[in-house]
C-alpha cells in the first residue's frame, strides 16, 4: 500500500558491447513499476540500475578491442547510462561495479561468508563458459561443430563454447542451503513471478546443489576484485556482479533502511543466479533474501535470436528517432510478455503505436479539445439530468439521455485504476495497457455514438447534453492521462498539461473518476484548459 518503501533493481549489465533493445527492456519494466508505486504514494522508492564491469568476458573484449578493460568499462558504461537517461529511465542510483564503494561491499562480504565458515578451498575441474561467466556441469553441455566444422563443446543452454578448467579455487558452501533455498520458496510462493519460472526454480532445486566455485586464480582472471588476504585469487564476477543490489542499499553500513524490501527485474537466462545463487548468499551471511523476483523473457528479431554475427542487434537509439521514445516505450512494454519470448519487427511497431496512440487516444483528445466542438477552452459542466446514478433515469429531452453502453463505459472507468494496479502489482504491464486501450476504444465509441459535433449549443437542452459529453470525454482521458504517466511520461504529460490537469493532480488520489456522477464536487468544471501544442502523438510514417 502506499507509503511502504520499495527497492527496485534492474539487472546490471555487462560493457562487453553497446546496449541493444533487450536491455532496455529490462530497465523500462524497472521504471514502469518504479514510476507506478510513486504514483501510490510518494516513497520512498528507489530505483537501482548500472553495469557490470569485471570477469574475464571484459578482459577478453578489451584485449580485443585494443584497449584497456578501464577505458573500454568507462565508455559502454556511459553509453548505458545515457541510453537509460535518453530513455526516461527514472533510476536513483547508477552503479558501477568499479567504483570503490562496490570493491568495499563485495570485499566485506567475502570476509562475512569466510567469517561463518562457508568458503572452502579446492581444486575446481569442469567447464567454464566464458561468454556466459558461468560453470557448466556435464549435463548441461553438448558437442557441436564449430564455423570451420571441427567439433566444439557449447552450453546446452546458450550455446556458446565452454572450455575445460583446472584450478585451485574457493569454494562456497551452496549444498548446505538446498534445503533453506526449499522452504524460503514453498513460504513464499509469490515470490517468484510469472509463475512458471517459480515453478522452474523449485524444479533446480529438485537436482543436485553442487558446492559453487567463487573466485579464480589472479593469473587467469586480473580484472576483477581480489579476494581479501589472498592475492593469488580474484572474486568470481557473478559474487561480485550479485553484490551490487547490498552495495546500492548502503552496505555493510546502511542497508539495513532497505534490505530486505528489493525486488529484482531480471531476465530468465539469469534466473538461476537470483533464485537459487544469491538467496543462498544472502542467507549464508544471515540477510533475508529478496521480497520479490520478476522474470521477463526475451525479445527476438524478425523471429531470430539478436546476435552479433547476424548484425540483427537493434540499436535502442536509433529506436528512439525512428518512433520517439514514448513510442518505442509503449511498444516494448504493452507488446512484451514476461511469460514468452516476443518478437520485434518495424511494421508492429508502427502499427501499434499509430493505432493506439496516434489515432485512439491522440484522435480521441483533438476531437474533444477542437475549438469547433468547444470553442471557450474550459472542462465543461456535467449535468447529473443527464447521467442518473442508478438505473431509474430522469426523464430529459431525448437528445440528452445516456444510454446503457454509457453507463458500461462509467463503470469500467470508474474500476480501471485498480485493474491497473493490481497488473502491475503482478508484473503484468502489457494487461493494464490492453485494459487502458480497451477504455479508450469505449470512450471513442462514446463520442461516435453522440455525435456531439451534430449538436447545438444555442439549444439549452442540447447544450446541456454536449458539454456533458465532452465533460465525460475530458474525465476519461484524464483517468488515462494520469495511469499512463508509468509507461509513457512525456506523452502523459503532454495529455494531462491540455487537459489543465496540474502537476500535483496527477497521483493515484486523484484517479476519482466523474466526480460529479458520484455526487461529489468536480474540481476542473469550468477551468481553462492548457494550451494547444499540437498533435498528442505523431503518426510514423511506413517504411518504405
Ligand atoms: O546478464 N531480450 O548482463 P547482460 C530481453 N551482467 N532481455 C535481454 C535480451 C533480449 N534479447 N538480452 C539480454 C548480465 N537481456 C549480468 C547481470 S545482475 C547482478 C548481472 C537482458 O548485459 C538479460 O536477460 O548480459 C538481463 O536481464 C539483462 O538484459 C542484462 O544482460
Amino acid at each position: 500500500g502506499p507509503g511502504r518503501r520499495w527497492f527496485l533493481s534492474t539487472p546490471i549489465f555487462y560493457v562487453n558491447g553497446p546496449p541493444h533493445i533487450g536491455h532496455l527492456y529490462s530497465a523500462l519494466l524497472a521504471d514502469a513499476l518504479h514510476r507506478h508505486r510513486g504514483l501510490l504514494g510518494p516513497g520512498p522508492g528507489r530505483l537501482a540500475t548500472g553495469t557490470d564491469e569485471h570477469g574475464l568476458k571484459i578482459q577478453q573484449a578489451a584485449a580485443a578491442a585494443g584497449t584497456s578493460p578501464a577505458e573500454l568499462c568507462d565508455h559502454v558504461s556511459g553509453l548505458f547510462r545515457d541510453l537509460f537517461s535518453r530513455a526516461a529511465v527514472s533510476f536513483t542510483d547508477f552503479i558501477r561495479t568499479t567504483e570503490p564503494r562496490h570493491r568495499r561491499a563485495v570485499q566485506c562480504f567475502w570476509t562475512a561468508l569466510q567469517g561463518r565458515g562457508l568458503l572452502y578451498k579446492d581444486f575446481y575441474e569442469g567447464w567454464y563458459c566464458t561468454p556466459d561467466e558461468c560453470f557448466l556441469t556435464q549435463a548441461q553441455i553438448t558437442e557441436r561443430p564449430d564455423a570451420q566444422g571441427h567439433p566444439c563443446k557449447v552450453s546446452l543452454e546458450s550455446g556458446h563454447q565452454v572450455h575445460w578448467t583446472k584450478e585451485e579455487n574457493y569454494m562456497f558452501k551452496l549444498s548446505e542451503f538446498q534445503e533453506p533455498l526449499r522452504k524460503w520458496l514453498q513460504g513464499n510462493r509469490h515470490v517468484i513471478s510469472p509463475e512458471p519460472f517459480y515453478q522452474v526454480v523449485l524444479q533446480w532445486l529438485e537436482e543436485d546443489l553442487p558446492d559453487l566455485s567463487v573466485s579464480r586464480e589472479r593469473s587467469r582472471l586480473q580484472w576483477g576484485i581480489p579476494v581479501p588476504g589472498d592475492s593469488t585469487q580474484t572474486i568470481y564476477v557473478w559474487v561480485d556482479a550479485l553484490v551490487n543490489y547490498l552495495t546500492v542499499a548502503g552496505y555493510p553500513d546502511a542497508h539495513h533502511a532497505w534490505w530486505p524490501a528489493v525486488h529484482h527485474v531480471v531476465g530468465k537466462d539469469i534466473l538461476k543466479f537470483h533464485a537459487i545463487y544469491w538467496p543462498a548468499l544472502l542467507m549464508a551471511v544471515g540477510l533475508d533474501p529478496p521480497e520479490q523476483i520478476y522474470v521477463h523473457s526475451h525479445w527476438t528479431v524478425h523471429g531470430q535470436k539478436m546476435s552479433k554475427s547476424l548484425g540483427n542487434v537493434v540499436d535502442p537509439v536509433a529506436c528512439f528517432k525512428q518512433y520517439t521514445v514514448d513510442g518505442f516505450r509503449y511498444f516494448l512494454l504493452r507488446q512484451g510478455v514476461p511469460e514468452r519470448d516476443c518478437d520485434y519487427y518495424e511494421e508492429k511497431v508502427i502499427k501499434l503505436v499509430n493505432s493506439e496512440l496516434a489515432d485512439a487516444l491522440g484522435g480521441l483528445l483533438n476531437r474533444c479539445t477542437a475549438p469547433s466542438i468547444n470553442p471557450s477552452g474550459i472542462y465543461p459542466h456535467f449535468s447529473a439530468l443527464c447521467f442518473r446514478k442508478g438505473s431509474d433515469h430522469m426523464d430529459v429531452e431525448a437528445s440528452g439521455r445516456a444510454l446503457a453502453e454509457d453507463y458500461e463505459l462509467v463503470a469500467s472507468v470508474d474500476r480501471l485504476p485498480l485493474q491497473v494496479t493490481d497488473y502491475f502489482e503482478h508484473f503484468q504491464i502489457y494487461k493494464a495497457l490492453e485494459s487502458v486501450v480497451a477504455c479508450v476504444r469505449q470512450t471513442n465509441g462514446f463520442f461516435q455514438r453522440h455525435a456531439p459535433w451534430k449538436l447545438c449549443r444555442d439549444n439549452p437542452a442540447e447544450k446541456c447534453w454536449l458539454d456533458t459529453v465532452l465533460h465525460v470525454t475530458l474525465e476519461c482521458l484524464r483517468i488515462y492521462g494520469i495511469l499512463l504517466q508509468p509507461v509513457i511520461p512525456a506523452t502523459a504529460d503532454k495529455l494531462l498539461s491540455r487537459l489543465g490537469i496540474k502537476p500535483e493532480e496527477r497521483a493515484f488520489t486523484d484517479l476519482t473518476f466523474l466526480p460529479r456522477y458520484h455526487g461529489k464536487p468536480c474540481p476542473f468544471e469550468g477551468r481553462r484548459l492548457g494550451p494547444d501544442t499540437g498533435a498528442l502523438f505523431p503518426r510514423l510514417e511506413t517504411p518504405r
